[in-house]
């Protein structure tokens, strides 16, 4: 079965398929469409309008993830504004905003909807990796925020790993593992792709 998966962020779809890798009968493919990411207070609202708005225009499974970097001392900033955050004033502007500050505790949260139009129905898988923001930028690994976030019970930011090791802690990696072990039970051959 392909399973599509609608991102414009390499960095993402490599990490998911090297997630789902070991799976039979499953392949992932990157597909690039533009849908509305709607301004709203939760990555779960912006990934289901999302779903709503590709569903009959795909006519195939398909997944989609919404993910944002929540910072504690920010009161969740950037969270939703994650995107449009790291365009602006980048992960310099982050460590700008936590200067001096020693409490650094933050965490990435991922939220992947899955579509599957064969029984017309969406799934909702998340993760949520715990860490802190570090007082440099490290590292040239990843994608966004990973040169300055480090992840509970290691010393290395995400941008200093590589992508099975970011894979381990990350809110994708966990939120990937969900799907896999649904995609697991599913009985394949209902999929007419
Ligand atoms: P798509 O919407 O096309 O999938 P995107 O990069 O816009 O790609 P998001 O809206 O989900 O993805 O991401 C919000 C922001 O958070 C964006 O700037 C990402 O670079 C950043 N981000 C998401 N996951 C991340 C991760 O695992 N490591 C570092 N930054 C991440």
């Amino acid at each position: 079965m392909k399973i599509y998966f609608v991102t414009s962020n390499n960095g993402k779809y490599n990490e998911a398929k090297e997630k789902l890798k070991g799976i039979k009968n499953i392949q992932l493919e990157q597909k690039i469409i533009n849908y509305p990411e709607i301004q709203t207070d939760t990555l779960e609202e912006v990934a289901e309008y999302g779903i709503k708005y590709l569903k009959d225009k795909l006519k195939k499974p398909f997944i989609l993830e919404d993910a944002g970097l929540f910072i504690e001392h920010l009161k969740g900033f950037p969270g939703v504004y994650s995107a449009y955050v790291f365009k602006t004033i980048g992960c310099k502007g982050i460590l700008n905003l936590l200067h001096d500050i020693e409490k650094r505790d933050a965490y990435f949260k991922s939220v992947i909807g899955f579509y599957n139009p064969e029984a017309k129905e969406m799934k909702i898988f998340k993760g949520i990796s715990r860490g802190k923001i570090s007082l440099e930028i490290r590292g040239t690994n990843g994608f966004g925020y990973d040169p300055i976030f480090i992840p509970e019970g290691e010393s290395r930011t995400f941008g200093e790993m590589k992508i099975n090791e970011k894979n381990k802690y990350s809110h994708r990696g966990k939120s990937f593992e969900k799907l896999a072990s649904f995609l697991k039970k599913l009985k394949i051959e209902n999929f007419k792709v």
